[in-house]
């Protein structure tokens, strides 16, 4: 039986509420997708076996480098963590799984499986960190990591990273995602052929120690906290380091790792074309890497993402498996809300990607019709889905409106009478 943190009634009596006027909107949007052959029971079963990770670190109130101001019951380990991203799972039965961060969340692993299991949750890629530093390390990765110019010190990233898949296979995990800071501030600081050349053999050391069914995500970043070159900066870099490490290292997105108005889009369909594509970190974003709630600022953007993959989907593409996580740092408001409702609009710009009408699509774009062919997005993305999203939530046992119920629920005050109150101070993530 799965330990549930919202009692069962509390979700039921505000579904009860709202079942009524739900019941008429599935039905009144079923007879207009019908006119458009589409069967949305149909839909709405496949938007229900799609899953998004929650980061373990996006339950905590996250900060800017200038300061961090705690919310209320902020979780004080990555037990409570867990208990938080149970409460996500229970009410948009979206999320069935936590990507960790190693060592923020690093603890005994048969006690995270226990609690994670009795959660009903299992875990996703895991993340190691080889951009700050911990307390007991004997190297420092001030300037760089799997790039550094010291033997030693890129030694003990490698072995940080082996030591996550080692932890994430006792937990059930199947993929690693590398992210590094690595790189300069100043023109001359580092050599950019022979920093990427030790970060490519480093990696390759790694690969070596990955199991066979898992699988290697590399994590691109134009910037920060180098500023003026970071050494995986690009999808192309990034493309060149999973080439060469061999078919389990893949390329992670990260939608707020590009430059504004890059066409992520087309960089995803060309991933997804040379089988590189391994997974996103969701989240939206206006200026650079802002972590903002996912389809908070351009949800054109986020449906267009998922219309390459509907569409490496239609077409069959094989192997096509990517990882879908969320990575988003909360500032202003309660954290388990916002990764609510930013599983929710993932879902939404899935479920919109799966009522363009490809064959339409196919034959406006052979006949050179741009009008046409940006109208059968365009028609998809103006659907209201939530009557889908809803009923896919309502038939896996989760809430009608799942931030209403969360609220409903009184879940904050309580954990807020049980864990400490936090100090604010000065800025990080974890
Ligand atoms: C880097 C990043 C990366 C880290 C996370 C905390 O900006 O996106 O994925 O692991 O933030
Ligand atoms: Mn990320
Ligand atoms: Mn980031």
């Amino acid at each position: 039986m799965t330990e549930l943190m919202i009692a069962a009634d509390v979700v039921a009596a505000d579904n009860d509420k709202r079942s009524k006027a739900h019941t008429s909107d599935y039905a009144a949007l079923g007879e207009k997708l019908a006119r458009s052959n589409i069967d949305i029971d149909a839909i709405t079963a496949k938007v229900a076996q799609f899953f998004v990770a929650i980061p373990s670190w996006g339950v905590g109130t996250g900060g800017t480098r200038f300061a961090r101001f705690p919310g209320r019951g902020e979780p004080r380990h990555i037990f409570d963590k867990l208990d938080d991203c149970g409460v996500i799972q229970q009410l948009t039965r979206a999320t069935p799984t936590v990507s960790l961060h190693i060592p923020w969340d690093k603890t005994d692993p048969s006690e995270l499986k226990a609690k994670a299991t009795a959660l009903g949750l299992g875990f996703d890629a895991m993340n190691s960190n080889t951009f700050s530093d911990s307390a007991d390390q004997a190297h420092s990765y001030k300037y760089g990591s799997l790039s550094h110019v010291d033997a030693a010190t890129r030694t003990q990233a490698i072995e940080h990273n082996i030591e996550c898949i080692e932890l994430g296979s006792a937990l059930g995990s199947k993929a690693l995602t590398v992210w590094v800071g690595d790189g300069s501030n100043f023109p001359g600081q580092s050599n950019f052929t022979k920093s990427f050349e030790r970060y490519l053999a480093s990696m390759a050391e790694i690969y070596k120690s990955l199991p066979d069914d898992w699988r290697l995500f590399s994590e691109h970043k134009m910037y920060e906290p180098a500023f003026y070159s970071s050494v995986v900066q690009d999808w192309g870099t990034n493309y060149l380091i999973a080439q060469t490490l061999g078919p389990k290292a893949q390329c992670l997105v990260d939608l707020g790792h590009h430059a504004p108005n890059t066409n992520i889009e087309m960089i995803v369909a060309r991933l997804i074309q040379f089988g590189k594509l391994g997974g996103f970190h969701f989240n939206d974003s206006k200026y650079g890497d802002d972590d903002l709630d996912a389809g908070s600022v351009e949800p054109y953007r986020l449906f267009l993402v998922f219309n390459e993959l509907v569409d490496a989907e239609y077409r069959g593409v094989t192997g096509f498996h990517p990882a879908h996580m969320i990575d988003q740092s909360h500032n202003v408001t309660d954290p388990i809300e916002s990764l609510i409702s930013s599983a929710n609009e993932i879902r939404r710009a899935y479920t919109q990607a799966l009522l363009v009408d490809r064959a339409s699509l196919e034959g406006y774009q052979n006949d050179n019709d741009a009008l046409m062919a940006s109208e059968m997005l365009k028609r998809a993305y103006r659907t209201d889905v939530e009557a889908i999203l809803a009923e896919a939530r309502l038939r896996a046992g989760g809430a009608i409106d799942p931030v209403a119920a969360y609220r409903a629920s009184g879940y904050r005050a309580r954990v807020a009478s049980l864990r400490p109150a936090v100090k604010g101070g000065s800025g990080g993530i974890v």
